[in-house]
């Protein structure tokens, strides 16, 4: 069905006419009740049988029973009844887009998997960017970890990264995956709360797991609540092996390096975006490749060999430990790009099945703990979750090259094998595909001896350094965020020793952090330090880790919020846009009407937002453009005031015309610093946009 309204709506009222007596047996009435006209096609039951009422159940009289034999009612309710599959256990708030991996480095000394045997070789790809803790419904801008899980569909397989956009986990072991998210997600007696990490049980369970203070510095940071998904790495996590056509293997991490750079929100703008947008980050990535604006990742890789591993400060299984870039730099050897959104969302994003399984020969798993769940795991969930065995069928998840086995029958099976050959081996002239031990996946085949037994390497035991090594890496601003977040969570949890017993682990990570949480947590006195299995050592920092030293130094891709009255300067207005579409970035007008506003030329300045709707939260930097009396206008609405008021809280750049000074001390602004320009001329536009590529106006929060 497409957007235009080929049925009227002004028709929609039509109920309770006697079908004997419908309108469109009258040849009156609505247009939509009429017959199928030009290249409308008919209505059909799932059959395919053509549907001659879509508006009454057949009954017997017309105040009298619905009849079974209805079919068409029948079916139509029995097909909504079962619209649902089960939602992720985790990750179920997603988002997913189509696209390519390009290789720009080809790497056949390192892997003999096919794609990255010649620079230029394309292969299409699937991305699904989630949230781990919320339902299908939460909000975007959930504190939380993002899943960036890529689908590149090979000529030997479908490959799958199933990563996150951070590169460490909470936990060493899968045994422990349930209980992290039983303990993440909503307590089991209350249902509640929902898609945050700040209550008892998640700290409690973290309290007592010191192996995840590294992954908790990471998601008190700004990482976990980016700006979009375009501006977020992802990482791998796991150390994978490439092995190449001479069975030699290196171990690899995988990484995805935002063309546009990093940026993050402050938590006071995702607390107020989530009321304002709940959809923030999708509507952002549709936008964007809607709008031609194709989102793009180089992916890199961490390549190291045994010898690397044996003198490297900790264990390369341990998936809570990452390489420091700065040890161990990432070479980029391809990019990939989101060029194209699901035509349906259930029957590409929601259907979608990863698997970190999913490898193709020349790429090779470790024994990493975690990893080794994992690939358990995934294709577990699938059966529950799609229903059967057979969700290779959906054209999301099929291979997008030749396959061929013996696999068969099944619920919802798509495919109809021919010939009788269903098992192997066989003497039938047609006798179906063979294993290709050239072809076929190369296990690297590593010696591994030692007694059976459940335990934790010793390893794996140093649970702080790299937390620490994080934490003071940050720039000052993001370590005050890393602290704040902490006390924010901390301030929700009700039970005091669980408190302490959070704060007993930070003085193994800095001893102003622990002192600045306890001072913002009110303890008396800090609690004595969790007795640490490994003392922690100092490492030196990598600026790898921090956003802000990885600032973007643009404005591509990011959007001005232009808040405008009547009577507001046309060629100011234009200069803005202008300036904005020069820097590759996106204008959207917040106005008093979603009417729009006649500027001072006369010609009239479309809205997409309405002051109410939009506030500055939802943009990069701010821009304020009036006349004298809609200046006035606006100092008489909350809307707007806050508008002003936030913009400058969250240290954004903002612009405005002359005549709309008066509204920052109505706004409760304190002095207008050099974050807040004046546009007295359309010629200082450019300026204000080049200006804005730092993105924030740090100076006034630090
Ligand atoms: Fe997952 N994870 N996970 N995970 N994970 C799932 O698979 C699991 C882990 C990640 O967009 C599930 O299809 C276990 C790490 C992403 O569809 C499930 C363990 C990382 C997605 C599952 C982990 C991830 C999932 C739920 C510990 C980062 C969403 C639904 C051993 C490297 C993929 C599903 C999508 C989804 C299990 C830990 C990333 C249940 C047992 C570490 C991005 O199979």
């Amino acid at each position: 069905m497409t957007d235009d309204p080929i049925y009227s709506p002004s028709a929609t009222s039509q109920t309770g006419t006697e079908t004997a007596d419908h309108p469109a047996r009258r040849g009156e009435g609505g247009e939509w009740h009429q017959r199928p006209k030009g290249d409308t096609p008919p209505l059909t039951t799932a059959q395919g049988a053509p549907v001659h009422d879509n508006q009454n159940t057949l009954r017997s009289g017309p105040r009298g029973p619905a009849l079974m034999e209805d079919v068409h009612f029948r079916e139509k309710l029995f097909h909504f009844d079962h619209e649902r599959i089960p939602e992720r256990v985790v990750h179920a708030r997603g988002y997913g887009a189509h696209g390519y991996l390009e290789v720009t480095e080809a790497i056949p000394e390192l892997t003999a998997a096919s794609l990255f045997q010649k620079a230029g070789t394309r292969v299409p790809a699937f991305v699904r960017f989630s949230t781990v803790a919320g339902n299908k419904g939460s909000a975007d801008l959930a504190r939380d970890v993002r899943g960036f899980a890529v689908k590149l569909y090979t000529d030997q397989g479908n490959w799958d990264i199933v990563g996150n956009n951070i590169p460490v986990f909470f936990i060493q072991d899968a045994i422990k995956f349930p209980d992290l998210i039983h303990a993440a997600k909503a307590a089991p007696d209350r249902g509640f709360p929902q898609a945050q990490t700040a209550h008892d049980n998640f700290w409690d369970f973290i309290s007592l797991m010191p192996e995840s203070m590294h992954m908790v510095m990471w998601i008190m940071s700004d990482r976990a609540i980016p700006r979009s998904f375009r501006f977020m790495e992802g990482f791998g996590v796991h150390t994978f092996r490439f092995v190449n056509d001479r069975g030699e293997s290196h171990f690899v991490k995988f990484h995805w390096k935002p063309k546009l750079g990093l940026q993050s929100v402050t938590w006071d703008e995702a607390v107020k975006i989530m009321g304002a947008d709940p959809d923030f980050h999708r509507r952002d990535l549709w936008t964007a490749i809607q709008s031609g604006d194709f989102p793009e990742w180089e992916l890199g890789v961490q390549v190291f060999d045994d010898a690397f591993a044996d003198k490297f400060a900790f264990d390369v299984l341990d998936p809570t430990k990452l390489i420091p870039e700065e040890e161990l730099p990432v070479r980029i050897v391809g990019r990939l790009v989101l060029d194209r959104m699901v035509d349906n969302f259930f029957a590409e994003t929601e259907q979608v099945a990863f698997c970190t399984q999913n490898i193709v020969p020349g790429v090779d798993f470790t024994n990493d703990p975690l990893l080794q769940g994992r690939n358990f795991s995934y294709l577990d969930t699938q059966l529950k979750r799609l229903g059967g065995p057979n969700f290779t069928h959906i054209p999301v998840n099929a291979p997008k090259c030749p396959f061929h086995h013996f696999q068969q029958d099944g619920h919802m099976a798509m495919h109809a094998p021919q010939g009788r050959a269903n098992y192997e081996p066989n003497s039938w002239a047609q006798g179906g595909p063979r294993a290709d031990p050239e072809a076929g996946r190369q296990v690297f085949p590593e010696a591994i001896e030692g007694e059976k037994r459940a335990l934790r390497p010793e390893s794996f035991a140093d649970h702080y350094s790299q937390a620490r090594q994080f934490y003071r890496s940050q720039t000052e601003i993001e370590q005050g965020h890393i602290a704040e977040a902490l006390i924010f969570e901390l301030s929700k949890v009700e039970t005091p020793a669980v408190r302490e017993r959070v704060v007993s682990h930070l003085p193994h990570i800095d001893a102003d952090l622990a002192a600045r949480v306890a001072r913002g947590l009110g303890l008396a006195k800090p609690p004595k330090p969790a007795d640490p299995a490994r003392e922690p050592v100092d490492l030196p920092p990598s600026d790898a880790l921090s956003i802000l030293k990885n600032g973007a130094g643009r404005f591509e891709g990011r959007k001005l919020g232009l808040l405008v009255t009547d009577g507001a300067d046309a060629a100011l207005a234009r200069a803005l846009q202008d300036a904005v579409s020069k820097a590759g970035g996106m204008v959207e007008v917040i106005a008093p009407q979603i009417g729009g506003v006649a500027l001072s030329d006369g010609k009239t300045l479309p809205a997409q937002q309405k002051v109410t709707g939009g506030p500055s939260v939802l943009y990069d930097a701010v821009a304020i453009l009036t006349s004298a009396e809609g200046a006035e206008e606006l100092q008489g609405m909350h809307a707007a005031r806050s508008f002003v008021a936030d913009a400058f809280a969250h240290a954004k750049f903002i612009a405005y015309s002359p005549e709309a000074e008066a509204l920052f001390d109505r706004a409760g602004v304190g002095e207008p610093d050099a974050g807040v320009i004046a546009l007295n001329e359309p010629g200082d536009a450019a300026a204000f946009v080049a200006v804005c590529s730092a993105l924030r106006f740090w100076d006034r929060m630090g």
